[in-house]
């Protein structure tokens, strides 16, 4: 069931790397297009990173391990301890049912809306796959040879698949979504995600993306506009609350984009 407002006795916490938009902008703008009060750990409080890593490494045995972040903390009023959580979907999952952001009413729609969230989070995987194609642990500069070859492959091959996929969820949802909700009349967590990684993509990729917009006209003519103009996300995205791209998942790198 979608509650029509957000609870508001809840206190939700994101708990992410500081300054960069990251995995962690899923979930700030679940927070944002719903207008529900959040606190950006990490960005609001000088030791708020080591807050995160302390209780990613914590030996704890009073509660299920965390390892890594994206993590989100959820109290209640009166209620004792937190519920800390992470993995991207699941967070996201958690409050869709919550905020509203489910997809709808009915088993169907909400699986498809999960669907098409979890299909653009494998898109935002193998974006960050292009720059570290071998250790994450290591330099870009470390394995350059081996991200040229994987940029190809995703700019030739993936980009188009995963593009096609949105486009024809569009599509199949015209009748309610017109072109702007992926799922239903209104904005869903697929429409978080997918959104978001169009965006970090034009950022990564800005040769490859303007080359392609026109070939699906559909999910960059209609949704991608639509998306950053809802109630919430416009006041959003030109608020300092949202951070530029840079080290995170999404990097600009001239030679992994297209060169022509
Ligand atoms: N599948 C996980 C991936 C989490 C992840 O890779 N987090 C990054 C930051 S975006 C990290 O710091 N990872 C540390 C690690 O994997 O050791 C999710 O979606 O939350």
């Amino acid at each position: 069931m979608s509650p029509a407002e957000p609870q508001t006795d809840t206190t939700y916490e994101l708990l992410y790397w500081p300054s960069i938009p990251g995995r962690g902008e899923f979930v700030r703008l679940a927070f944002e297009i719903t207008g529900t009060p959040y606190r950006d750990v990490s960005n609001e409080q000088e030791d708020g990173v080591q807050e995160m890593t302390s209780l990613i490494s914590s030996k704890s045995t009073s509660s299920s391990p965390l390892f890594a972040p994206p993590l989100l903390r959820v109290s209640h009023p009166g209620a004792e301890g937190k519920l800390v959580i992470h993995q991207t979907p699941n967070i996201l999952i958690f409050l869709a049912g919550k905020l509203g952001l489910d997809g709808g009413n009915n088993e169907a729609s909400q699986a498809v809306a999960r669907q098409i969230m979890l299909t653009a989070l494998d898109l935002n995987n193998e974006a960050h796959d292009t720059h570290h194609p071998v250790a994450l642990m290591e330099y870009y500069e470390d394995q350059k040879d081996e991200a040229l070859k994987k940029a190809i492959d995703f700019r030739k091959n993936r980009i188009p698949k995963f593009f096609g996929y949105f486009e024809r969820a569009l599509k199949a949802n015209d009748s309610t979504g017109h072109g702007k909700y992926l799922v239903g009349d209104k904005a869903s967590i697929a429409d978080i995600v997918v959104w978001q990684v169009l965006d970090g993509l034009k950022f990564a990729f800005p040769k490859e993306i303007s080359a392609r917009e026109k070939e699906f006209p559909v999910l960059y003519g209609t949704f991608y506009p639509a998306f950053k103009d809802q109630a919430g996300i416009k006041e959003y995205l030109a608020s300092s609350r949202r951070m530029k791209y840079s080290h995170g998942v999404f990097r600009y790198y001239p030679e992994l984009d297209r060169q022509d």
